[in-house]
């Protein structure tokens, strides 16, 4: 009976990641083929893929005291989202997702926004309670902004762009995670933070990449991934030991797509909705989590060896919504 799960496992696993290497491949093709046409056809010199360095899915430590001081820099930046994928997006501080913040209930945050980029941006942070008009304004290039806000609720809430048309900045890669701890913290857990987010991919004359209006809008994205970039902890696992509890902090960024969050090989042992620990549920498979929410599940792993985690939307885990936990003796 063991053999057979484990065998369904492996049959599942190999299937998704068949898919996944599918889609690459024709992805890097269609991206070399094009940048050789460019070469022999057009003055358009091909863009060179910046290096993807994997996404540091550790939660940094919550800052100690009554107040968190947080700096965000909107920027424009070409990214990698996967093999041979240039992106052109838009980014908090340089990266998709943004950093992961991390506050505690009851500390007041104090945000300072520098526009950097080329177009208005602004910010709203899910965690907040402030007027939308006044706090959530758009920042002008070049200039900075702050206020401030006390983190009244506990949760992995989201942090975005929401300069109209809101989709692009989102869609785009303005958008992060930020952990509010319960004031008394949470049981002491491997933790790790994870971005659900999709890329809707256009190519442009010099073989890189932006967004592609008419997939957005329909939402057919090409890329579902998991804190910026396809599949990538399934190259570099997540690691846990046997018998650890594991708590993982998901946030679904969307800008469009629904996230079935499931760990093949586990059961979540306890589940908190928005990551607020009064929204407990136990002994969940499947967690629904819509754009713009989020969630805490964790779980203790009675067996060493590898458990892939992915959106059961399968359509989207074969887009790249997949990883493995690596779970050590
Ligand atoms: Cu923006």
């Amino acid at each position: 009976m063991a053999v057979t799960g484990a065998l369904m496992v492996i049959l599942l696993l190999g299937s998704v990641l068949a898919g996944l290497s599918r889609s690459t491949t024709s992805t890097a093709t269609s991206a070399s083929a094009n940048t050789n046409t460019n070469a022999n056809t057009s003055a358009v010199p091909p863009i060179v893929v910046p290096a993807h360095d994997t996404y540091n899915a550790q939660i940094p430590p919550a800052p100690a005291g009554n107040s968190v001081n947080i700096n965000l820099t909107m920027k424009e930046i070409l990214i990698s989202i996967a093999p041979n994928v240039a992106y052109h997006a838009w980014s908090f501080n340089g990266t998709v997702p943004g950093p992961i913040l991390h506050v505690r209930q009851g500390q007041m945050v104090h945000v300072t926004l520098t526009n950097e980029g080329s177009m208005a941006h602004s910010i709203d942070f899910h965690a907040a309670q402030v007027p939308w008009n006044v706090d959530y304004q758009a920042i002008q290039p070049g200039k900075s902004f702050s206020f401030s806000w006390r983190a009244n609720y506990p949760g992995v809430f989201m942090y975005h762009c929401g300069t109209p048309t809101v989709i692009y900045h989102m869609a785009n890669g303005m958008y992060g995670t930020i952990i509010v701890d319960p004031a008394n913290g949470w049981a002491p857990a491997q933790q790790y933070a994870l971005v659900q987010s999709e890329f809707y991919t256009h190519q442009i004359p010099d073989g890189s990449y932006s967004v592609d209006a008419t997939k957005m809008m329909s939402g057919s994205p090409d890329y579902v991934v998991f804190n910026g970039y396809v599949n990538q902890y399934k190259d570099a696992p997540l690691t846990a030991k046997v018998g650890q509890r594991i708590g993982l902090f998901i946030l679904n960024a969307g800008p469009s797509q629904f996230s079935a969050f499931h760990v093949i090989g586990a059961l979540f042992s306890d589940v908190y909705i928005d990551g607020n620990p009064a929204n407990h549920m136990v002994g969940n498979q499947t967690i629904s989590i819509p754009p713009g929410g989020g969630a805490v599940v964790e779980m203790v792993i009675p067996a060493a060896g590898l458990y892939p985690f992915v959106t059961h939307s399968f359509s989207d885990a074969s887009k790249g919504a997949l990883g493995v936990l690596k779970i050590t003796p």
